[in-house]
């Protein structure tokens, strides 16, 4: 395999973030390379999010990659939360003014990658970075193993997409870097399965036995969830005993003509609530997962790694075309804005619709909580257009993208 030794922004990870910023570059012109550390099969492979905002169909539509987004993906007007013995339904429409699509991110990263080939972007799989070096130099220096050998790839801006257990951000230096945590003592017990949709659109449900969600990926094609204790173990649960869980927490005309079957895939993750600060620090910028992570229960975690992956090609669009380096310096302060609006919406929903305490009082809250919620014009705006996104700004010309 021969890397390149030098190019204008080397890009760490080729999941969502790395991919989409290589694309987008890319087409404004800026030479760039992608070190990945597992093999192209095993990135695609992973199943994880499912909810696109308008935004990132917007930005994916920038980048020329959204083609089969807009012929397979399925539009939804609205989504359900079932509570109380009740089932609410928060009109995106008609409360935030847009849909969402219904497209895996197993889906855009496979769309990404064949594009991305097909235009020669070099992305090299099977690259494990170590670090960054000079991050103040004259070039950012990404050292990497292969077959067990060092070697450095020098670039005008190294671009940090790997992930939260990713090398990028460990080459910052603690002085600088800030981070805020919060650990959930729960996780999301997900089964995908070749079986019909629980209900035309999403419902997540606030239940005394656990939170339940019914997603999916097409019309035949189901992804659902059931949060389980963070200790939980994968192998302690079986098909059935998922269905049977998922259908107790979940109301009767929901539950009684779900469709069970075998699972495709079945994995726990982790829920926690994280943002590093700054997300530069001299030529690195930290995009995606590798500055923040959000519980998937607010549908953000991809679509800020989308949004991400926008304002930072665009400031750096801005600089390789007139050396204009506003957005390079305000990428940071901009990116975090919207970041800190998704975790907030992110850790409100994952609080409401929980199991998270056996008080009486917090219980009744939580009926209070969503029952205003999704009771009132507020509450419905409020929730619908943190759910369809906040626009993004472009850290350039501080209007929006696109
Ligand atoms: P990613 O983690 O996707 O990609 C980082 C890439 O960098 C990986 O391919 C990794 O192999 C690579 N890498 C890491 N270290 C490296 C190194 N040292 N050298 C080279 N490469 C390196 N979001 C939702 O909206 N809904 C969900 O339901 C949902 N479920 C999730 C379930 C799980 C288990 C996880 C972990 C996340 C989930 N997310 C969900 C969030 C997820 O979708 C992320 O937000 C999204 O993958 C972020 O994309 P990236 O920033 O590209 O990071
Ligand atoms: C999914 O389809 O995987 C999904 C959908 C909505 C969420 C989280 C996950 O909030």
């Amino acid at each position: 395999m021969s890397i390149e030794k030098r190019t204008q922004v080397g890009i760490i990870g080729a999941g969502p973030s790395g991919q989409l910023l290589a694309r987008l570059l890319h087409r404004k012109g800026i030479d760039v390379v992608v070190l990945e550390r597992r093999s192209r099969e095993y990135v695609e492979g992973r199943i994880r999010a499912g909810v696109l905002e308008q935004g990132t169909a917007a930005v994916l539509e920038l980048a020329g990659a959204a083609e089969r987004m807009r012929t397979d993906g399925l539009e939804h007007d609205g989504f359900l939360i079932a509570f109380d013995g009740r089932v609410a339904r928060v009109d995106l429409q008609k409360y935030g003014n847009s849909p969402v699509f219904v497209y895996g991110q197993t889906e855009v990263t496979k769309d990404l990658n064949r594009l991305n080939e097909a235009d020669g972007i070099p992305v090299h799989y099977g690259v494990e970075v170590t670090t960054i070096r000079d991050l103040d130099g004259d070039a950012a220096r990404i050292v990497y193993k292969v077959d067990g050998k060092e070697h450095e790839l020098a670039c005008d801006y190294a671009a940090g997409c790997d992930g939260y257990h990713g090398a990028s951000r460990r080459s910052m230096p603690d002085s600088i870097l800030r981070e805020f945590k919060k650990t959930y003592p729960f996780g999301w017990l997900g089964v995908l399965s070749n079986t019909r949709p629980a209900s035309h659109e999403l419902v997540y449900s606030n239940h005394s036995r656990g939170f339940a969600l019914c997603s999916q990926r097409s019309t035949s094609v189901s992804r659902n969830y059931i949060q389980v204790p963070a200790d939980e173990r994968v192998e302690a649960w079986s098909d059935d005993a998922f269905w049977d869980e998922l259908r107790r927490r979940l109301p009767a005309e929901i539950a009684d003509p779900l469709e069970t079957g075998v699972s495709v895939e079945k994995s726990i993750a982790p829920l926690r609530s994280f943002i590093a600060e700054p997300l530069r620090c001299g030529r690195l910028f930290l995009v995606g997962d590798a500055g923040h992570i959000v519980p998937p229960t607010g549908a953000k975690g991809m679509n800020l790694a989308a949004s991400d992956a926008a304002m930072l090609a665009s400031s750096l669009g801005a600089f390789y075309a007139d050396r204009d380096s506003r957005g390079l310096e305000r990428y940071s302060e901009t990116a975090l804005d919207r970041i800190w609006k998704a975790e907030r919406f992110s850790w409100w929903f994952t609080m409401a619709s929980h199991r998270l305490s056996d008080n009486p009082f917090d219980l009744r809250m939580q009926v209070a909580e969503l029952d205003y919620y999704t009771g009132t014009r507020a509450g419905l705006t409020s929730i619908a257009e943190n759910y369809v996104g906040l626009p993004i700004e472009d850290p350039v010309t501080g209007g929006t993208i696109p």
